[in-house]
Formats: structure tokens, sequence, C-alpha cells
């Protein structure tokens, strides 16, 4: 492969020539199943499900797609006879950071699931030419950087010319009725784009389905190339910009005009070719929902809705209510988060003048919706639940009036929507919300991010867990056994070692392995209260600098977290973070007690290094703001133990580990909603009468902490005089108390380990095979692997 690729042979190779040559022996060696698996959904005209989704955070491919295919090991061993070290090659692909944090690596660990269940189930996406922006710190303070993964090319993806569509944006449109008596539209002044889709393979584990993410790049079509030579540069500059860039916007709407172009790019794209494909079946369109279900990951494709009206309406020329029923049946949507700011609602002008046929189609929509529920409900339950309100299209309102089903991604998420935040629309449609608790793919986040731990576990209970992850179970058995939490401390010693080896390297940190491991890894957002955190490690500091003896097992504070960029707010609590840690880290009289180490540009290739070193998992939400979490999984199921408030699913961890095994605080969401309805939180107060918080709060703006004046003094006055919006100052002393217990129970290393075994033990409803087996069954209806039914039982 070397010499065909090449020219040249393994002695004169380099990393890079070895990792392009064996990701091209990869894909050719899947290349096969890949057009077998299409063959055979094809040929049995099996029903499709299609996750559209604006991202997918895959992480690296390589080893992956290794582990799936069942060659690990004999690849490893083969190139260790050539010489060659696979962990080194492995590290030469680029990270596709094709999204932003949880949304977009809950789809990637989807689509991984759905292939190893044999779900005929793909992805559609954008192919971003730039993924989520590369992360520095300078003085403290995150500066961001283009990251451009494909700079090296990408040897997964195939480039598919011959199934290019055409997306068509503004111009004028009106109605005509034709001979037959269609009302059909006419067009004119429109803008072209050709939508070229790039393919990538998503190989099953242990079979030989290989599914297909789908990404679409946005070119210029080929008959505008006629044009005037500057006009055609602009113009393709212009249309190129479409799949440019992911917005690095997290849990946080911006209503730039170019994202919605981004959302309609890949709307339109991914149904055109859908419908494309069902027809080459010769099947009518009649019975598209027997055959494709099309599911909205969050409303960011929200428009697949009036799209596939507008292509039923206008390309096949069914009438409305036929279109209609065949979209809702089509469609389902999964919402994840409840805060407000994060909510799409786009302008009308933006939306008509960028899109007029589909804003016609949205108004009809709107319009029949008032009409049909005038008879039923109250007006002000239609007015707040209608589609088009305040000059706006509210895209959650069309998500969930066009589509069959309306998944949250926890229990009490789903319980909060169903009972606040969507609580009118729950009284229209109770049948159509559902939960699926989200999951981890126990492939990428066991078996690969932590080997040690994976030979372990197969040594005592075998390998059934990793077709079927709650035979976790089984570890229960050995909650007693010294022998086996004696190991299991070991594998966790040896993880922290080897992640305090690169702390050292890349960040010139020493950590002591042997101190406990306190990990928050997740965008930085106020909500999740990452400050929190920060006033626990400033008190702890504080103690020490009054008492240098005071008795506490040495700590690492790990963090990992990007802030969006126009967040200031996240912004300054980095900047504080890495302010503390200066202070701290080189503070010689703290004589090691404790370090913060704040890791650069956290990502999928970062988790998996710090995931399996963590002894302790921050998730330490304020109550009902985390719909609901995924690094809790996957921390868990390293053997973390959680920190952490009622929120999102750790309420359902807490379920499976029992109390003891978990170390619980904070308000829950219901005093939360009731310090909303009575207006009685009053955080200034808390400064008033609580003297070591208000020694903390103190450091902030009295120059305890260097170089970050401004900073201190913003959140100062957030968390003390501008009302504490997510309870900080509230939560403080019960998260005080839980990091004593922690401390506590850290130096008993048996009742530890036992601790993290259980965890382990506990952790297999949280794979996402589980989940997408629930997608499957109870909202796509689509097949799955015979023997993975029993996991729904
Ligand atoms: C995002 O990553 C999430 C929600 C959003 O609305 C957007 Br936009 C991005 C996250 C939630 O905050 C997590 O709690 C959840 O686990 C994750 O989505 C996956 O559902």
């Amino acid at each position: 492969m070397l010499t065909e690729l090449y020219s040249m042979d393994v002695a004169q190779s380099e990393d890079t020539e070895q990792y392009f040559a064996l990701g091209n022996l990869v894909r050719s060696y899947c290349a096969k199943n890949w057009s077998s698996t299409n063959r055979l959904y094809m040929k049995k005209e099996k029903k499709q499900a299609y996750y559209f989704s604006m991202e997918f955070l895959l992480g690296r491919m390589l080893k992956s797609n290794l582990l799936n295919l069942g060659i690990l090991e004999t690849v490893r061993g083969g190139l260790k006879e050539l010489g060659i070290d696979l962990e080194k090659i492995v590290q030469i692909e680029a990270d596709p950071g094709l999204g932003n944090g949880g949304l977009g690596r809950l789809a990637a660990c989807f689509i991984d699931s759905m292939a190893t269940c044999e779900i005929p189930g793909h992805g559609n996406g954008i192919r971003f030419k730039y993924g989520l922006f590369k992360q520095k710190f300078v003085n403290g303070y995150q500066v961001e950087l283009p990251e451009n993964w494909l700079q090296n090319g990408n040897v997964w993806e195939t480039r598919r010319m011959n199934m290019a569509v055409t997306v068509s944006f503004y111009g004028k449109v009106w109605l005509e009725e034709t001979v037959n008596g269609y009302m059909l539209p006419h067009y004119e002044n429109t803008e072209r784009v050709l939508a070229v889709p790039y393919d990538t393979p998503i190989i099953g584990y242990g079979n030989n389905t290989v599914n297909t993410l789908r990404l679409w790049s946005a070119e210029l079509p080929a008959q505008d190339e006629a044009m005037d030579y500057w006009s055609y540069i602009q113009r393709r500059n212009r249309i190129e910009s479409i799949s440019e860039v992911l917005y690095p916007d997290d849990s946080n709407y911006e209503g730039r005009l170019l994202r919605l172009k981004q959302e309609y790019f890949f709307v339109s794209a991914g149904i055109q070719s859908i419908i494309r494909h069902y027809k080459k079946m010769g099947l009518s369109i009649n019975h598209l929902a027997e055959k494709v279900a099309i599911h909205i990951n969050d409303t960011h494709p929200a428009l697949c809705i009036p799209e596939l009206m507008r292509l039923l309406l206008d390309e096949e020329h069914l009438d409305w209510e036929h279109a209609w029923n065949i979209t809702i049946n089509v469609m389902s949507y999964t919402n994840h988060t409840i805060m407000s700011e994060a909510l799409e609602k786009w302008p009308i002008d933006m939306i008509s003048s960028l899109l007029p046929r589909v804003y016609q189609i949205i108004s009809e929509i709107d319009r029949r919706y008032v009409e049909k529920m005038a008879a039923l409900h109250s007006t002000g339950k239609i007015e707040r639940t209608r589609i088009i309100e305040g000059g706006h299209v509210k895209m959650a309102h069309l998500a969930i009036i066009g589509s069959h089903s309306i998944n949250g991604v926890a229990k009490l998420h789903t319980a909060i929507l169903k009972e606040k935040v969507l609580h009118d629309f729950f009284l229209i449609y109770p049948s159509r919300f559902n939960n699926k608790t989200n999951g981890i793919t126990q492939r990428r986040w066991l078996m690969l991010a932590n080997e040690p731990l994976r030979e372990l576990i197969n040594e005592k209970i075998g390998n059934d867990w990793e077709k079927t992850l709650t035979e976790l179970k089984m570890l229960k058995a050995f909650r007693n056994d010294e022998e086996t939490l004696k190991e299991l401390a070991e594998i966790k010693r040896i993880n922290k070692a080897h992640f305090a080896e690169y702390v050292l390297d890349a960040l010139k940190i020493e950590v002591d392995p042997d101190a406990i491991f306190d990990v928050q890894i997740k965008r930085l957002h106020a909500y999740k209260r990452q400050l929190l955190n920060l006033l626990h490690i400033l008190k702890l500091y504080l103690d020490l600098k009054e008492d240098p003896k005071t008795d506490i097992h040495p700590r690492v504070f790990i963090f990992g977290a990007k802030a969006a960029p126009s967040y200031t707010y996240a912004k300054e609590i980095i900047k504080l973070i890495n302010s503390v840690a200066e202070l701290i880290n080189h503070d010689a009289s703290i004589n090691n007690k404790l370090k913060i180490v704040f890791i650069e540009n956290y990502g999928v290739s970062l988790a998996e290094k710090i995931i399996p070193a963590a002894d302790v998992s921050e998730q330490i939400s304020l109550a009902s703001k985390e719909a609901s979490g995924t690094s809790n999984m996957k921390l868990m199921l390293n053997g973390a133990v959680t920190l952490a408030t009622l929120d999102g699913a750790n309420v359902e961890i807490r379920d499976r580990v029992g109390s003891e095994n978990i170390i619980i605080f904070g308000l829950t969401d219901k005093e939360v909603y009731q310090y909303y309805q009575d207006g009685s939180y009053h955080s200034h107060d808390y400064y008033e009468n609580n003297p070591v918080l208000q020694r903390v709060l103190n450091t902030l703006i009295d120059g305890t902490i260097p170089d970050a004046e401004t900073e201190g003094r913003d959140i100062f006055n957030s968390l003390v005089n501008y009302g504490d919006e997510y309870f900080v100052l509230r939560d403080f002393d019960e998260y005080v108390a839980a990091q004593k217990k922690i401390d506590k129970l850290y130096r008993d290393p048996l009742t530890w380990q036992r601790m993290a075994l259980i965890n382990i033990a506990g952790a297999g409803v949280f794979s996402s095979d589980y989940t997408v087996l629930q997608y499957a069954n109870d909202i796509w209806d689509v097949a799955y692997r015979p023997d993975a039914g029993e996991l729904l039982n």
C-alpha cells in the first residue's frame, strides 16, 4: 500500500504516510460491506432512518474503525513487526471537530450504535471546511484559531459528484394554476447552490453492517462558470461560505443569516437525496412514510418539515392534507434544552426573503394550525403555541406541530418539558411526548479509551458487555473482592500516571498521580457552574494559607472547556480560572496539595485521555438546566465517582448506583422553580450572612488573584449584586460539604474503589446502543439486530 501510494517502502516512510496508507487499507477493507449493506437495504426495501444534525462530533476514526472491523489487535501486531507503533500513527489523524459539545457528540455515538445494532440508519449534515475553533490561552485569555481539519486530506470520505443536488435561495415566487388544476410555483432570480455529498462509512462493531454519514459541501453550479470572471469569483466565495465554518455557539442562539442558509442547505439537499433514492426503488410517493423516518436533532434541521411539504406539493403534486399526513408520519424531533436563549426564532423578513416558497408553506402550516385548534383550545393557548408570532418563526413550535414524536433526553428533562416548558403543547398532543435518555458508545469510551480496564473486565466477567453493556452489572459480584478492587485501583493509577505525563509535557505542570483527579470537562456556560467549582478551590486555598497543615488529601482540579467566542461572561470565567491556577500552582506554601490544570483545546481526543484518569466527575449544573449531560456517563463508565446535583441524567445515575455511591448536593428542580415563583432568592444575603463565602468572594475583588481585576469584579457583581442567576451562592455550602465527603471517602481506598466498581457496573443502561434501539422501536419503526431486542425488555 505504501508503495502504491507514495512509491516508497516502510523504512523510508514517515508517520503521515503510514497513517494514510493504513487509512486507505481500512477503507478498502470495508468497501465491500459498505456496498453490500446498501444493496441489502435496497433489495429488502428496508425502512431507513435519517438522523439530521447540524453537528457530528466524530473524533478520530482510525482506531474505532479497526476496532469495529475486529482487526485492531491484528493490525497493531503487524505494525509492531514492522517496527511501527500504532499509537503514534493514530495521532496523525486530524480530530474532526464538526460539533460543539453534547449534541454533536450524541449524534456521533448514535451513528456508531445504529451500525452496531444493524439499524438502517444514516447521518445527514454539513461538511464544514473548518470545525470548532482551536482554543489557545494567551495570558490566560481564550483565543480562537481556525481548525483546518481537511488540510492534509480525509481518507474516510468519498466525494459523490453524481449524487449532487441543487438547493435554491432568494428570488421571487408566485403560484400559477396548471392545466390539470395544480397550483404550482414559478421562481425568478433564485440563487442556485450545488450541494455535493461526501460519504463516510459508519462501521458496525462485530457485524457486516456499514451505514453512511452523508455530509454536504456547497459549491458553485457548473453553468455559473460561464459568467464574468470577477462576478464568478465573488459568487463562488459567497456560495462556498455556506459550508465554510461551524457556528461555535452551544446552547445559545445567534440569529445570523448565514446560519439559516446552512440549516436550509443541508435539510434541502438531504431530503432531495432521500426522495431520489426512494424513487429509485420504484415505490409510490404515497408510501414514503412506510420507508423513511427523518429525525430532527434539535431545531436546527426543523426546516425539514416545510421542505418535505414543498417537495410533496410542488414536485410530487400531492394535495395538502395528504402531504401533511406523510410529513408528520416521517418526522420526529428531539429537544435538547429548556434554556430560553437557545430557542431558535427567525425573523419573518429573513426567512421570507431567503426562502420565499418555504415561508409560504410555513405560513400555511401556521394558518391551518390556528384554524384547527380554534374549536378545541383557548385563544391564549393557541397564541402561545402557534408557529408565527411576534414577527418571528418559532422553530421549536414548527418542529412539534410537524412531528409525530417529541422527545426529551433524560427522564427529568422530559418531565420538565411536559410540565413546564412545553406544557401547552403537552396538553394539545399528549401522546407525541416521550423520553429517550441519552447514551454513549462503550466502544470509544471504554474499549478504546481505557484498554487496561477493558481487559480487567473481560478477565472478570467475559466480554458479553461489549455488545450488551448492561452485562456490566455482573461486576457487582466483585464488590467485596479486595483483589479486584486493588486491580481496579492499579488501573486507575496507571491511567493517572499516563495523563500526568501528558500534563507535564503539554502544560509544564507537575501533578501527583496519587492526588485526587477531580474533573470538570464540558462547555463553559454559566448554568454548568464552573464557578461553583472555582469558589470551592479558593476556599481550600484560603484554608491552606491560614493553616498549611489543613488536613486535605492532595487534589488536582482538571478543567476542559471552550467558551463561545461571543460569550463574554464565559470567557471571563476562563480567564479567572487561569489566574487562580497561576496563583495556586506557583505558591510553594500550598505544598502541592492543590493544583489546577486547565487543559487547552478540550475536545474528543483529549476527553479520551482525561476520562480514564478521573477520580471525581463534576456534574454540578443548577438543577433543571442540564437537559441530560453525557460526560457524566463516560466518567462513570470509567470508574469515576460522581459529584452531582439532581439534574439531567444524574438523577438516573443515582437510581442505578444508589445514594451511597454518588455524592448529591444542592437545590432540586422543584426548589428552583419555587424560588422563581416566589422571587425569594437574594444572593446578596448569602454574601452578607456567610462569612466563609464572603471571604472567598472577596478574593475576586481584593487583589488576591493576580491579573484578573476586571474579570474578578464582573464575576463578583454577577454573583453578589446582580442576582446570581444560577444560584451559585445558594449551593455553595452544600457543595463544600459534599467535597469534604469526597475527601474522606477517597482516603479509604477500598470503600472508594468499591464505589468506582459499582459505578462501572451500573453504567450499562447508558449505552447508546440501548438508546438508539429505543428510537428504532418506539419512534422510527425500523428494523434492528434480532438479538438486540432483548435489550429493550
Ligand atoms: C448542546 O450540546 C446541548 C443542547 C443544546 O440545546 C445545544 Br444547541 C447544544 C446539549 C445539552 O446541553 C446536554 O445536556 C445534552 O446532554 C446534550 O445536548 C445531548 O442531548
